[in-house]
């Protein structure tokens, strides 16, 4: 019998090893759904293709909403962000929006034995609920009260103050003789701004950025003190990098879970010397350049630390993309031929396709075939997929609105969510197979250097045929009303009372 016991072991033991794999996410900002070249984009990204290549390429993968932080908290928790009326834009001094009692996929992950880190971006909130927030001693409750056990972030977005990194609760290279205070609503110190000292600007930029300037760029918010911390924002990739690499790199034993949220492709826009004008597309395609660089070193590292096969990549983004965002960078102008979301309508801020719709792309060497998925995919699924990988239930009062989706995800079925609630500015709007349903109210999108295109729906709404048309111009929804009655019933039971938006965007939902 005893060899039996050794086999039986010996296959346990691989069973166990194989089904607790890496995991690293790597989730692009303002990253369009034509930004890869594996997506039809101009830019040669080819540390991205090459994973995209070996592994799940989705072509219908989705953000949970338009803009960062609802998608951000979407993928942390699960949950669809329309439910919690904090996940909006937030400014760079919100406390803290996720409830640390309901345990994000990094809280559950830890609790399963992975070591957990937070190499980016956050825009989920530091501090107490009652704004109370000091930046110069600890800072919390953040990402560690939420899962990560190490972190190493910016507060909010690199437009917004306060400009400097936060590792595991502590602002980096902060003087305590120069103690940092940060206000979104009047100014602080005698910093100049973009608004009283246009000439130190390197970017110029609209009214909302053109508050405290930081190394040459004007800022949304006021900040003063904390010059030893101010980040570089040409250093910006290349740190988070160093950060990540080191937990990739560092010996322990059990799996670990790696969030990275570059800046790229989020304004300002101003990367390190060695990319800028490496791309035809200006500051934008550069931006583009500098994350596929950060893939690649990031599969590097997974090599060196012989951990690639054993390591689930998934590459997605926050939002659709987005040219003219604050500063007059030269994106819209540079952008030639290249489309950035793609074939589909529409971007960052809209219930459009191009809104929500977002490049997916699932890779694990040692246990994916490579494959183009049509499957419904969304950020919101990754918890509960992650957890029926790991064999483990989901823990109470988490993750309720993702589906299991883990056979698609690895490329074994063509079958994921029978349909998805997109999300722009608290409005929504549902996909069901190829019928996509926007309900009454507006939708806005980001046009040219002119500000905002706003287009009212009207009753009973619009109904498009993706398959048909794809650009979403052809409504169809008096010609079809069942299918509107279907599509709307989903919204109602998804979020009852919130399927008809309003005529007006609240520019609260705009984060300002
Ligand atoms: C908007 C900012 C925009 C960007 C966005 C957040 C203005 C006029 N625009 O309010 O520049 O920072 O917030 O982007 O202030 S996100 O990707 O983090 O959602
Ligand atoms: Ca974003």
């Amino acid at each position: 019998m005893r060899w039996i016991a050794v086999f039986l072991i010996g296959t346990v033991s691989v069973a166990f090893a194989a089904d607790r794999p890496n995991i690293l996410f790597i989730y692009g900002d303002d990253i369009g759904y034509g930004d890869f070249s594996c997506y039809g984009g101009e830019v040669d990204t080819y540390h991205i293709d090459q994973l995209a290549h070996q592994g799940v390429r989705f072509t219908s993968g989705y953000c949970s909403s338009a803009t960062c932080t609802p998608s951000r908290y979407s993928l942390l928790t699960g949950e669809y962000a329309f439910r919690n009326q904090s996940a909006q834009i937030l400014p760079g001094n919100a406390p803290l929006i996720i409830d640390p009692s309901r345990p994000t996929i990094a809280a559950f992950l830890k609790q399963q034995g992975y070591a957990t880190m937070l190499s980016g971006k956050w825009h989920l909130g530091l501090g107490p609920a009652d704004g109370s927030l000091n930046w110069n001693e600890v800072i919390r409750p953040g990402p560690k009260e939420v899962g990560f056990e190490e972190s190493f972030h910016m507060a909010a977005t690199a437009d917004r103050v306060p400009s400097v990194y936060i590792r595991n609760g502590r602002v980096v290279h902060l003087d305590p003789a120069d103690p940092i205070e940060v206000n979104y609503k009047e100014p602080v110190g005698n910093e100049p701004t973009g608004l009283s000292h246009p000439h130190l600007l390197r970017v110029q930029a609209d009214e909302q950025h053109a508050k405290t300037i930081i190394n040459g760029i004007s800022r949304i918010g006021y900040m003063t003190g904390g010059h030893a911390a101010r980040f570089r924002d040409e250093d910006m990739a290349d740190t988070y990098l160093r950060e990540a690499k080191q937990f990739i790199l560092a010996e322990r034993d059990e799996p670990f879970f790696l969030f990275f949220a570059p800046n790229e492709n989020h304004v300002p826009r101003v990367v390190h010397p060695r990319f800028q004008g490496s791309t035809s597309l200006g500051p934008r395609g550069d931006a583009v350049a500098v994350f596929d660089w950060c893939v690649g070193e990031l599969v590097e590292a997974l090599e060196e630390a012989g951990e690639l096969k054993n390591t689930l990549i998934v590459i997605s983004s926050d939002n659709g993309p987005v040219l003219f965002d604050g500063y007059w960078d030269g994106a819209i102008e540079q952008q030639g031929s290249h489309d950035a979301s793609g074939p589909w309508r529409g971007g960052k801020y809209s219930r459009w396709e191009g809104g929500t719709r977002v490049p997916f792309i699932v890779s694990w060497p040692g246990r994916v075939q490579p494959s183009i998925s049509d499957a419904m995919v969304s950020q919101v699924d990754l918890y509960a997929s992650i957890a029926a990988l790991l064999g483990k239930p989901m823990p109470e009062h988490a993750g309720q609105d993702g589906r299991n989706v883990l056979p698609a995800l690895l490329g074994e079925s063509d079958t994921g969510r029978s349909y998805i609630i997109q999300e722009a500015l608290k409005q929504l709007a549902v996909r069901k197979g190829n019928w996509k349903y926007i309900p009454p109210g507006s939708v806005r999108e980001r046009l040219g250097l002119n500000g905002w295109k706003q287009t009212n729906v009207e009753e009973p709404g619009l109904l498009f045929h993706l398959m048909e048309d794809p650009q979403e111009q052809i409504d169809l929804a008096k010609r079809y009303p069942e299918r509107v009655k279907e599509l709307r019933a989903i919204i109602e039971q998804e979020a009852p009372g919130k399927g008809v938006g309003k005529k007006r965007i609240d520019k609260k939902q705009l984060g300002f």
